[in-house]
């Protein structure tokens, strides 16, 4: 338990409409709410460890290594440096440029820095992803992140594919201007305060992603179900909170750190396996609550609170939207921000007050702070009338070219009226089916064409002692239409891939 909260703090915060209007067309809400989970979240974080435990087929291999326990004692700032300062880049003829921490962008490295070294290895491959750029960058084969041989690796080329093209490091793109109108709003409210953090590497190790923000062992987010692993010990970020301990480390007091997230996750209009969070963070001294007469949990509580208020209004002026209480193993309290889109309660971001642990061991004892990680292609959707997540990455010009550096009003026109196809798939499952590596097969097999996976009906034999699922996949091209033959060559081999992969029986 926090040392600091206060038995005022659940008084401050209440959860429930904080904002109402009709920006959105919709008929003003004012209804109070208390819950732990949303109607269309994304709970990989906010699972309560004491009730989701991982399973035996959840864990990652047996020959994984147990996971470190998280460290407790105060750390010791890590101040390499990087040799140079490349920029970011975009896929072009099969290269894909990743961007890294620099020392003018941070002022000084982290422990990427022996990643840099690793990639920097070249491996004689078609396919490779250049590490910076400029004449001073480095690359890595498809092989130092693919490995289908090695059982601790479950990184499919589909998300190799998307490693380091930095859509939030394009200045026409969506989710660019959406970084930058957050920018905006930190620099307004708080200027020249807060630092800012756009292009770490997303190759990071699981005490960084898992450890340094306290996720329990048998956490069900380290699972091989719902994580990447590049190998026993590194995994593709799954959250941008995976950077917090190294910046506290380095002395950073405010920060926004952006980048491109992994998650193995549900197939539909708002959960993709890339997408890309801000992470943002602020501490507080002793000084600043007695100055505000509150105590330093409390502080950071209602300026947390503020904060987001004030971002929300900065971006969409007057919208509907709630606090919803919740957990994370790195906050307490925590708190969900859901914004009312497309006739539903969409989850937006997690954020909380920071535990003391994690400031203790990372040099900052004797503070508290706030945290939040936001979810940019979510904020889009809304800010842009975007209505679906795929359409982020489609290089198609009648998507690209409606959105400009700097507008943030603009409202997407749809260009594809395409129809979607239905098919289903039924299976008795086994023990260890997990829903994401059925998704994960379907999206290997039809990339973006896949629209939505959805459970339609569920049942046990009481004999057989069965349980069975049936699976609505709907394919649906943002771009053109797809042709009967195209589907049912898709169905079929997700068919035969479900069945030799999975675990289960056909029905
Ligand atoms: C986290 O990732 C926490 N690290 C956030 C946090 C940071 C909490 C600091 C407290 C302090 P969560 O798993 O809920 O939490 O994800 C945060 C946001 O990312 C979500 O609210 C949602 O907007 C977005 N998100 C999550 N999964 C997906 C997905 N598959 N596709 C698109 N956006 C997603
Ligand atoms: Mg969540």
């Amino acid at each position: 338990m926090n040392p600091l909260r206060s038995s005022v703090l659940s008084a401050l915060l209440l959860p429930g409409v904080v904002v109402v209007g009709t920006r959105v067309g919709l008929p003003v809400l004012a209804m109070a709410t208390l819950r732990l989970s949303s109607s269309s979240s994304s709970s990989f974080f906010a699972y309560q460890q004491q009730k989701v435990g991982l399973t035996a087929a959840q864990r990652p291999p047996s020959s994984f290594p147990s996971p470190s326990p998280p460290l407790v004692v105060c750390s010791i700032p890590d101040r390499h440096h990087l040799p140079s300062s490349p920029s970011s880049g975009e896929a072009s003829s099969g290269r894909i440029s990743l961007g890294f921490c620099t020392r003018q962008s941070l002022g000084f490295c982290t422990r990427q820095q022996s990643w840099n070294r690793k990639l920097a290895v070249v491996a004689a491959a078609a396919s490779v992803v250049e590490v910076g750029g400029g004449g001073s960058s480095s690359t890595i084969s498809r092989e130092e992140v693919v490995r289908e041989d090695d059982p601790t690796n479950n990184v499919p080329d589909t998300v190799f594919g998307k490693i380091g093209l930095q859509l939030h490091n394009r200045e026409n793109h969506p989710l660019g201007i959406l970084k930058n109108a957050i920018y905006s709003y930190f620099d307004e409210t708080f200027p020249g305060v807060f630092h800012k953090v756009d292009n770490l590497l997303p190759i990071v190790s699981v005490k960084a992603n898992f450890d340094d923000v306290l996720t329990p062992p048998d956490h069900v987010s380290r699972s091989y179900n719902d994580t990447y692993y590049v190998s026993a010990d590194t995994v593709l970020r799954c959250h941008t909170s995976a950077h917090q301990a190294e910046l506290l480390r380095q002395g950073l007091t405010h920060f926004l750190v952006t980048g491109d997230v992994y998650r193995r996750d549900a197939i539909d209009a708002t959960h993709y396996p890339v997408f890309h969070q801000m992470e943002g963070l602020r501490l507080f001294t002793q000084q600043e609550w007695e100055a505000a007469g509150m105590d330093g949990t409390a502080l950071a509580a209602q300026e947390l609170k503020k904060t987001l208020e004030g971002l929300a209004r900065h971006l969409f002026g007057d919208v509907q939207m709630r606090w919803v209480d919740t957990y994370f193993p790195f906050t307490d309290p925590s708190y969900e921000l859901e914004i009312f889109f497309q006739g539903k309660w969409m989850e937006v971001l997690g954020c909380g007050v920071t535990q003391q642990q994690i400031l203790c061991n990372n040099g900052c004892a004797g503070t508290t702070a706030w945290a939040f990680g936001l979810g940019l292609e979510r904020l889009a959707m809304v800010l842009f009338d975007i209505p679906d997540i795929r359409l982020f990455w489609s290089n198609d010009s009648r998507f690209t070219s409606q959105f400009k550096s700097g507008q943030l009003g603009t409202k997407f026109k749809s260009f594809s009226k395409y129809p979607p196809c239905y098919k289903d798939i039924s299976f008795w499952i086994s023990e260890e089916f997990s829903e994401n590596n059925l998704c994960e097969i379907v999206r290997g097999i039809a990339g973006d064409l896949v629209e939505e996976v959805v459970l339609i009906d569920e049942f046990t034999n009481p004999k057989k002692g069965k349980t069975s699922h049936c699976y609505r996949i709907a394919y649906r091209s943002m771009e053109r239409s797809l042709t009967d033959e195209e589907i049912n060559a898709l169905q079929a081999e997700v068919r035969q891939q479900v069945e030799s992969k999975l675990k289960i029986t056909l029905r």
